[in-house]
């Protein structure tokens, strides 16, 4: 088998970057070592930035984005028993963000591929990058029983932080930079209208919370957890009770509850690896970079990695340049190091740290009556929410 593009991974960077090679004409083969349903079944992401809804028109798919995708022009942050809005719009000049589940985004891509009959590869075992520090790189992998060899120009590993791309690097060649937090985020998926039409992120003696959304009728909502919770602990009616009891009033009388249909815990780090570029192996999304989902960009910084690397990638091919793939790591890790510290700092702004003591909740308090009263810090909070320039 040869192809010119091997993507390893069938999330959101994969297929996002697969769709755009081969509206460019470029060949590229998808392999994953999941199903389709398994890949289906994981609820993530839930917010897009203009520049990942721009690149899904781009491949052609944003039609079911736009139809039921909601745009958001603001959000709320919930403090000491009240809400402050920040107005996205009015502050960006005009920006906002998409609510639109990555499961969707996933499927839309997906069905597209399968449409147009460009090849993918689900369960597939032991998929493992080859040769990329040579000129022919290539790809082994067991399928039925037997093991496949996949010729290659480029190997592009989109197989998120437990794939085999990065792990095939030498470690002498990588270097990463790692924060794990002391506490994980709870989330379940309901079928009841969300407690408000914008997302509602609260900062709240018992922990953090985030009301958010799937559409007006499908609500996600998140408590932060400690790191050994069990879900078996979480009851639905538990986990409604301690939601409420982490909003304002008004938020909690409101609140419409009902049977979870999902429920999960995440754990929460913040991880880059540099460079993402080995030769002719490329990193793209979660395989080169981890954020907490408080800022809600783990999701549109693989965006953004698949828009230099497909940048690149059609410039080597269409111009004979190897310009943009020689600025790939660097023009990508410049974006995602301002999205890792932007989600660290929503981070720490808005969840209780076990060993924090007096002075870290004033700072807290500082931060938050530091942005409800100057247009200058709101700026800054949205233009990072909404998404700094590619
Ligand atoms: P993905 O992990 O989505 O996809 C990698 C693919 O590679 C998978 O399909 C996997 O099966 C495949 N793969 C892995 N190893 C392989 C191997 N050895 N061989 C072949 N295939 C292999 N982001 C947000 O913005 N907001 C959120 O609320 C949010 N919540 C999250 C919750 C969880 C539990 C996790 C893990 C992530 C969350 N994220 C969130 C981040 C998430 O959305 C990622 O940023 C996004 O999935 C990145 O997409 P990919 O880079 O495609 O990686
Ligand atoms: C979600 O809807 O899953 C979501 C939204 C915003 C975040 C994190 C998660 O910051």
């Amino acid at each position: 088998m040869r192809t010119q593009i091997a993507i390893i991974g069938s999330g959101p960077s994969g297929l996002l970057l697969g769709q755009l090679l081969s509206n460019a004409g470029i060949d590229n083969v998808i392999l994953d070592r999941s199903s389709k349903d398994h890949i289906l079944g994981r609820v993530r992401a839930g917010v897009l930035e203009e520049g990942t809804v721009g690149l899904m028109d781009r491949a052609g798919v944003g039609a079911r984005m736009h139809a039921e995708g909601l745009p958001h022009d603001g959000f709320s942050l919930a403090f000491d028993g009240r809400d402050h809005r920040i107005d996205l719009t009015d502050l960006t000049g005009g920006k906002r963000v998409m609510v639109y589940g990555q499961t969707e985004l996933t499927r839309d891509l997906m069905e597209r591929r399968a449409a147009d009959g460009t090849p993918a590869v689900y369960e597939a075992a032991n998929v493992m990058p080859q040769g990329f520090d040579g000129a022919t790189p290539f790809i082994t992998f067991e399928k039925d029983g037997a093991t496949h060899h996949l010729d290659c120009d480029f190997i592009a590993g989109c197989d998120g932080f437990h794939g085999a791309s990065r792990k095939a690097v030498p470690t002498g060649a990588i270097r990463t930079f790692e924060r794990i937090y002391p506490f994980g985020w709870l989330g379940i998926l309901a079928e009841v209208p969300p407690v408000s039409d914008e997302l509602v992120y609260a900062n709240h003696p018992r922990g953090f919370a985030l009301c958010s959304m799937r559409s007006k009728t499908r609500s996600r909502y998140y408590v932060q957890c400690a790191l050994d919770e069990k879900i078996e602990a979480w009851s639905d009616e538990r986990f409604w009770d301690e939601l409420r009891r982490r909003l304002p009033a008004h938020h909690a009388e409101a609140m419409v509850t009902g049977p979870s249909f999902e429920k999960s815990i995440a754990p929460l780090r913040s991880f880059v690896a540099e460079p993402m570029r080995f030769g002719r192996l490329f990193l793209v999304g979660d395989a080169a970079h981890i954020v907490p989902p408080t800022g809600a960009k783990g999701l549109n910084l693989a965006a953004s990695d698949v828009h230099y690397l497909y940048s690149g990638l059609a410039e080597y091919y269409h111009d004979r340049s190897n310009a943009g793939i020689d600025a790939y790591s660097e023009r990508a890790l410049s974006r995602v190091w301002k999205a890792v510290r932007f989600s660290w700092w929503m981070t720490t702004m808005l969840h209780r740290f076990p060993d924090s003591g007096d002075f870290d909740q004033k700072i807290q308090e500082a931060e938050l009556d530091y942005l409800t009263h100057s247009r200058a810090a709101e700026t800054v909070l949205a233009e990072n929410y909404v998404g700094l320039p590619y």
